[in-house]
């Protein structure tokens, strides 16, 4: 079982995508185990992105993720980490297959809508950053096992 780490950024929140992105990781069959909207302080926003210091877009990026509130989930399940970057598409959204969030819906690298973490390692590290564990559920959606395989 994975978990893995899903931002709505703030264009996703302000363009009112919330519930089409949560629909298709939902109807994906992925175990929501904890949600809450949020405004990202400075301090947090340099944490979770602290791998891409010193890039060109770094000061964008940070400014662009603390303009407006987010939605931060944390999703479990097998694959999960993959399913979800497929669900996004890739970082660029005219690089995104159709299909995709990114591609659907978004047009420009820098409010490409969404966030996942790129490995399971990343994405257990980040739901302990950006979740308490008592802001966790442990749970099973009913029906799950004809999603999972085993769980
Ligand atoms: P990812 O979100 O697909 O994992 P990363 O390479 O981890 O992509 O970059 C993190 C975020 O930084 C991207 O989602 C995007 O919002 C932003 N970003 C990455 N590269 C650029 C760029 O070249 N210009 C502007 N923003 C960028
Ligand atoms: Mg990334």
């Amino acid at each position: 079982m994975e978990r893995t780490l899903v931002i709505v950024k703030p264009d996703g929140v302000q363009r009112g995508l919330v519930g089409e992105i949560i629909g298709r990781i939902e109807r994906r069959g992925l175990r929501l185990i904890g949600m809450k909207f949020m405004q990202v302080s400075p301090e947090l926003a340099a944490r979770h992105y602290a791998i891409h210091k010193g890039k060109p877009f770094y000061d964008g990026l940070i400014s662009y993720i603390t303009s407006s509130p987010v939605v931060v989930m944390a999703w479990e399940g097998p694959k999960a980490v993959e399913a979800v970057r497929q669900l996004m598409g890739a970082t660029n959204p005219t690089a995104a297959a159709p299909g995709t969030i990114r591609a659907d819906f978004a047009v420009e690298i820098g409010r490409n809508l969404t966030h996942g973490s790129d490995s399971p390692d990343n994405g257990l590290a980040e739901v302990a950053l950006w979740f308490q564990s008592n802001e966790l559920a442990s749970w099973q959606r009913d029906g799950e096992c004809w999603v999972f395989e085993k769980n």
